[in-house]
């Protein structure tokens, strides 16, 4: 099995300071957060960025700031959100693309998100996958809903995503697919040959797939993002804590965890 690549999801758009006071905001606070998630394995940082006001922004100049900040300390994989908050504007989720990132997220589909709708349509998916390739940004395919990976095969066939992909099955999320064991089959049994993907549960959903993913060879995602608990009712310190947890995982379940040079060369980024 390939060694085992952990993305730390630092932020998201969503979670607030009110719901864990350990969330990081600033681009200092981000950028800690990243150094200290790097040292305990992970290789890949998934980064959303806040405003002053503590609010999502796509603001280049903030996420330039931000990785600068992380960059000064170590050298994980950064992969910039095009997906942003519910509601921000496509050219807004698209701009610091031009950062040219080793990896953008691209959502491949419209979802149910909680009670709004997170947008994606045929034509953003196209302007998303363009951008991409002009920049020449590595894309993880988020899959909220099996009909994701149709679309992004049909982006393959018509030439604006290239083989092979690697996915990132978001499950749990409210108003979207469940987080069982069936539905991560399914997902991962559609993938093409030469696929990745790894998997970010929501809340408490996401130390059981992390299990999962361990044992069938796919890869892992943790942090605030999407999940503010260690266990039940008991608020997370950090997020670096959350993948030393994956960390020890992977090691009782003899997985090695990837170096972030493990991770490149597993993801195919030329540097
Ligand atoms: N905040 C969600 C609406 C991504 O990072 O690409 C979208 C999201 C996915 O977080
Ligand atoms: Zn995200």
């Amino acid at each position: 099995m390939q060694p085992l690549i952990i993305t730390a999801a630092l932020v998201g758009a969503e979670v607030t300071k009110e719901q864990n006071p350990n969330l990081p905001i600033t681009p200092e606070e981000i950028a800690q957060s990243a150094y200290e998630c790097y040292q305990k394995g992970a290789s890949i940082i998934h980064l959303h960025v806040r405003d002053k006001e503590g609010k999502p922004t796509q603001s280049v100049e903030i996420f330039k700031e931000t990785i600068d900040l992380i960059k000064k300390k170590c050298d994980p994989i950064i992969q910039i959100s095009t997906g942003g908050a519910v509601g921000t504007p496509v050219e807004e989720r698209i701009a610091p693309l031009a950062l040219r990132p080793e990896m953008a997220t691209l959502t491949t589909g419209t979802v149910n998100f909680g009670n709004d709708v997170f947008m994606n349509t045929p034509q953003d998916l196209v302007a998303f996958a363009r951008a991409m390739k002009e920049y020449g940004v590595k894309p993880e395919i988020e899959v909220f809903e099996g009909g994701m990976i149709n679309n992004a095969l049909t982006l393959v066939k018509r030439g604006l995503l290239d083989l092979p992909l690697h996915f990132d099955f978001v499950l749990g999320v409210p108003g979207a697919l469940t987080a069982g064991i069936e539905e991560l089959l399914f997902l991962k049994n559609m993938l093409p040959q030469g696929s990745t993907w790894t998997v970010a549960g929501i809340g408490r959903h996401e130390l059981p797939l992390a299990n999962y993913a361990i044992l069938l060879g796919g890869h892992v995602r943790v942090g605030f993002e999407d999940n503010i608990y260690y266990e039940k009712g008991v608020l997370a310190k950090s997020n670096a804590q959350l993948v030393e947890r994956i960390v020890t995982l992977a090691k009782i379940l003899s997985r090695p965890v990837a170096t972030v040079e493990e991770a490149r060369q597993i993801l195919n980024l030329r540097r």
